[in-house]
């Protein structure tokens, strides 16, 4: 009866429970009211006296062995319960829940939101699929012009007047044709255009469009607006220069450039040995398009902006490659954390 008590101890050692069942299992055939433990005591009525001290320690060990394990299980499973089981205990504490990040594209575009928030400006959102006269007519684009070409552009089901929008100033000439200045409003959101997917380009992408409306807007409004914002979003000793440019729904149009923020101007290879980098494109708002949307240009002059968010993302973060945003590889987004 000794060995039979040995070798079922070591049964006992070895075991764990898959689950709450199997745990129950074993409580039914060790300690059961007809299980191993309860049979093995009857039996322990016909042990011969002289060996009956020795057995009944074994036995004892036994039964102990059998309960230890069950009641240490019995706690583990409770623990790790999804607190549907019976046992649940109410007092533990829930396990922690891993937070997610928010993509650098919406990190970006929050804090510009921001930016221009704290100047006043609304925000103004519209549909990525246009008509020909939202995302060209009405912004002064010549019938001829090569962004209206299939080649730039991609038209819904071959129908030249339907597009998706190749920026955001469409959704401006929305609120321009149904809103009366003051006009002060950015508008951000997806664009699209027939780009071979590149380091430095993509077929979509995001910008950020901002536009102002009013009597006396001046070129030194829009300077001014953009230098808060570059200050801002790059820091207190970022310097902005312009440079005249074109653009067919501005009149004058600029580029502009910031002090380079990673060598402060100094030069090095994100500034190719310059210290400066373009970000965005501006200018005052042709007359011709302000006229286009029912407004009068004689009464009202305006400033607009328009910048691609992933671009300033990628100095924002000196990310070498635009493609890293759209592939959406939990290890590049989850290096970004923000309260916005
Ligand atoms: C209206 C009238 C004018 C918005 C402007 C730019 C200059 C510009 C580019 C920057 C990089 C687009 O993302 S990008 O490729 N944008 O250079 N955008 S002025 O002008 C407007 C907007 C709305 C009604």
């Amino acid at each position: 009866m000794q060995d039979k008590i040995k070798k079922i101890v070591k049964e006992i050692e070895g075991y764990r429970p898959a689950n709450e069942d199997d745990l129950e299992q074993f409580r039914i055939k060790y300690l059961g009211k007809k299980g191993v433990v309860n049979d093995l005591f009857v039996e322990f009525k016909n042990v011969a006296p002289e060996n009956r001290k020795e057995t009944g320690m074994l036995l004892n060990q036994l039964k102990n062995k059998a309960e230890e394990k069950f009641e240490l299980y019995k706690k583990e499973l409770v623990k790790n319960s999804d607190f549907s089981g019976e046992n649940r205990d109410l007092t533990l504490s829930s396990s922690e829940l891993e937070l997610g990040s928010r993509h650098p594209i919406s990190i970006v575009r929050n804090e510009i939101i921001q930016i221009f928030s704290r100047l006043g400006f609304n925000i103004s959102e519209g549909p990525e699929v246009e008509d020909d006269w939202h995302n060209f007519t009405a912004l002064n684009f010549p019938e001829e012009h090569p962004a209206r070409d299939m080649q730039d552009t991609f038209f819904v089901q071959k129908n030249p007047d339907i597009a998706l929008r190749t920026h955001t100033s469409s959704v401006q000439v929305r609120v321009m044709e149904n809103t009366k200045p003051p006009i002060k409003t950015i508008s951000p959101g997806r664009v699209f255009r027939n780009e071979a997917i590149s380091a430095r380009a993509h077929c979509i992408f995001h910008q950020i469009e901002g536009l102002y409306v009013d009597k006396n807007v001046s070129f030194a409004d829009l300077k001014q607006t953009l230098l808060y914002f570059a200050k801002e979003m790059f820091g207190e000793k970022t310097e902005i220069r312009l440079r005249p440019s074109f653009f067919p729904f501005t009149e004058p149009s600029a580029e502009m450039d910031i002090s380079c923020n990673i060598c402060g101007g100094k030069g090095c290879n994100v500034c190719k040995y310059n210290g400066w980098v373009e970000i965005l494109g501006c200018g005052m708002v042709d007359p011709n398009v302000l006229e286009n949307c029912k407004i009068d240009s004689k009464k009202y002059t305006g400033f607009a902006f328009g910048m691609g968010i992933e671009r300033i993302a990628m100095l924002k973060y000196q990310i070498k490659d635009l493609r890293l945003f759209f592939e959406n590889d939990v290890r590049f987004l989850k290096q970004f954390k923000s309260a916005l």
